[in-house]
């Protein structure tokens, strides 16, 4: 895997209000840029040649956390980047939009379920909209610390951090209201539809 910290899709200032510059510069300048000198550290004696993904995979596992740790959180972040977007989206693809109608029955329940999740995970983690191929729907779940929905079926659609650090230096301890402003301002849908398996 190329251990570059990969570029953020959009400006430090692009999310404000919602979360400012400030946040963002250490998040992903501090935090995303931490979990992969880690990860390069954790595997300075394997093979390197792996994607993050297969890395992700094997390190789970060999229940070997110093590398699934770092691997994850890499991961996750760079997805969450994704998440957001300066100029928000409503849901456009059609796909996506009646699969939101038949899991949720509406947007609004989805963000509520969202809101949930992320407001009810205790101490750190992500709040997750999925795809479930079982049962070809969509699902809203929570992962601790450094887990993903990767080691699992689910396939992820986007993700909220709600780790104390995404959200404190702007929130202190108010996540409902950075979550509220996630959900209503900086959600990229296309981002989601373009995660849905063919
Ligand atoms: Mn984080």
């Amino acid at each position: 895997m190329d251990f570059t910290l990969p570029e953020l899709p959009y400006a430090m200032d692009a999310l404000e209000p919602v979360i400012s510059r400030r946040t963002l510069e250490h998040h992903y300048g501090k935090h995303h840029a931490g979990y992969l000198t880690k990860l390069e550290a954790a595997l300075a004696n394997e093979d390197k040649s792996k994607s993050l993904e297969e890395i992700i995979s094997q390190s789970y596992q060999q229940q070997n956390a110093a590398v699934f740790n770092s691997a994850a959180q890499v991961w996750n972040h760079t997805f969450y980047w994704h998440s957001m977007s300066a100029k928000p989206t409503e849901p456009s693809d059609e796909r996506l939009k009646s699969l939101i109608e038949a899991s949720f029955g509406s947007l609004d329940t989805l963000k509520e379920k969202l809101k949930a999740s992320a407001t009810g995970q205790f101490g750190s983690g992500w709040a997750w909209l999925v795809y479930s191929p079982g049962d070809k729907a969509l699902k809203v779940t929570s992962t601790s610390d450094a887990e993903t929905p990767l080691t699992s079926d689910l396939v992820p659609l986007l993700t909220i951090d709600v780790w104390e650090h995404a959200y404190y230096l702007d929130y202190q301890q108010d996540r409902p209201g950075y979550v509220d402003g996630f959900l209503d301002k900086l959600i990229n849908w296309d981002f989601a539809a373009a995660n849905l398996p063919a």
